[in-house]
């Protein structure tokens, strides 16, 4: 891949960009796209900004996914300004190409840029239980927003994204070709899979009966897609909204609790250190419920539990699925993080299963809210 200075040089002049180029450095923890932070000089200083080569392996239609995030971010931004607030660090903010084009093409790959969000931070893990409330918020909120967004205008960009009977056909597709010859050694992993395979329907069915409505949804919730405030705390921007498709409540409340819930990293290779907080969950619950408004149903409630433990199986049989396919999905810096990953995943599928009745009183409010 092409990361020198003489490439990015030339590359920038392809958008609408004031001043001249300083540098461009990888940035971020994405699993997905390349991500950089890219400087630019004028007379005024230096600028920065987020340049990022899209994955156009798994975003086959990048016209589509870029249409999504236009109209996305549009909807966004009249929103924030309606509300008093600062479009520029409270929403992306794209930077046209110099032909008008939301990203740009150069022949091999699909480049996109944004505006820097300044002053704010991306966390890997939970530090402080209120940063995670104030996330939980911002992505409350963010339901909220889209509740008004028509979603007959978006494209449905990875159709099946969270469908787990599809993942869990993937899945077994995986194991029966085993091409890189992986699946004896982590056959007590695909046995537990199989085991839990009762979980797959649990909310697609739902879904497919009427009982639980498709939203507008983010579907990536997780803790490093949500910009926090530095000097106040608050989230301020929901980012990656590549995946904002049809979908549930159920699984972007699920995804921050798969995420943020976890007592150790993601890709923890001792999964003794691996465990399920509670009190993070009533946390996050807390904030959630606090800023989703009243269009939640009661049986989206209900489900809130079921979707923190299905959108964990789900993920953890997509990191074992691409262990199995040679990590050719989730970007990797060393030889087994997926198989950790996916035994992170696990455990705590294991440990939310063992306190679901806690988990569901606390979201039906049997139990006092959590205070922060
Ligand atoms: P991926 O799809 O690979 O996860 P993201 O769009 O989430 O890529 O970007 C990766 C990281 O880059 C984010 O977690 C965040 O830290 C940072 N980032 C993305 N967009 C911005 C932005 N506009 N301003 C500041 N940081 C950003
Ligand atoms: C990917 O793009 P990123 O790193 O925020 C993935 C999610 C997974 C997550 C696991 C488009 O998210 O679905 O839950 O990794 N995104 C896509 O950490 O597949
Ligand atoms: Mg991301």
């Amino acid at each position: 891949m092409k990361e020198t200075d003489a490439f990015f040089n030339e590359l920038v002049t392809h958008f609408a960009l004031e001043g001249t180029y300083v540098s461009c450095i990888r940035y971020g923890a994405g699993h997905i796209n390349d991500t950089f932070r890219l400087t630019m000089r004028t007379g005024r200083g230096e600028t920065a900004y987020i340049l990022q080569r899209i994955n156009h392996r798994l975003f086959r239609d990048v016209g589509q996914l870029m249409h999504n995030i236009e109209l996305v971010t549009a909807f966004c931004r009249q929103s924030v300004i309606a509300a008093g607030g600062d479009p520029m660090r409270e929403c992306l903010q794209m930077i046209p190409t110099t032909a008008g084009e939301s990203y740009y093409f150069d022949g091999t790959d699909y480049f996109r840029i944004y505006v820097f969000i300044e002053g704010a931070t991306t966390y890997q893990a939970v530090r402080d239980p209120r940063d995670f409330y104030e996330s939980a918020v911002a992505f409350g909120r963010f339901a909220a927003l889209l509740a008004d967004f028509d979603a007959s205008q978006l494209y449905e960009v990875l159709p099946d994204f969270h469908n787990t009977k599809v993942r869990y056909a993937n899945f077994l597709r995986a194991v029966e070709t085993d091409v890189c010859e992986r699946a004896r050694e982590v056959s007590g992993e695909i046995t537990w899979v199989k085991e839990h395979k009762s979980l797959c329907g649990k909310i697609v069915d739902k879904i497919e009966r009427g009982e639980i409505p498709l939203r507008v949804t983010h579907n990536d919730t997780k803790l490093n897609n949500v910009m926090l405030d530095n000097a106040t705390g608050r989230g301020i921007a929901v980012i990656d909204l590549d995946t904002v498709m049809p979908g549930s409540l159920c699984y972007d409340f699920g995804d921050s609790i798969r995420f943020g819930c976890n007592s150790a990293a993601e890709d923890e290779p001792d999964p003794a250190r691996v465990h399920f907080r509670f009190d993070l969950y009533e946390t996050y619950l807390a904030g959630y419920l606090s800023a989703v408004g009243d269009g939640i149903t009661e049986e989206e409630k209900k489900y809130l539990p079921m979707g923190a433990i299905l959108m964990t199986y789900e993920c953890g049989m997509r990191f074992l699925t691409d262990y199995l396919e040679g990590d050719h999905y989730f970007r990797t810096t060393r030889a087994r993080q997926n198989l950790d990953r996916a035994h992170t995943q696990f455990k705590l599928v294991d440990e939310m299963l063992a306190v679901y009745d806690r988990m569901l009183a606390a979201a039906i409010g049997q139990t006092a809210p959590k205070k922060v």
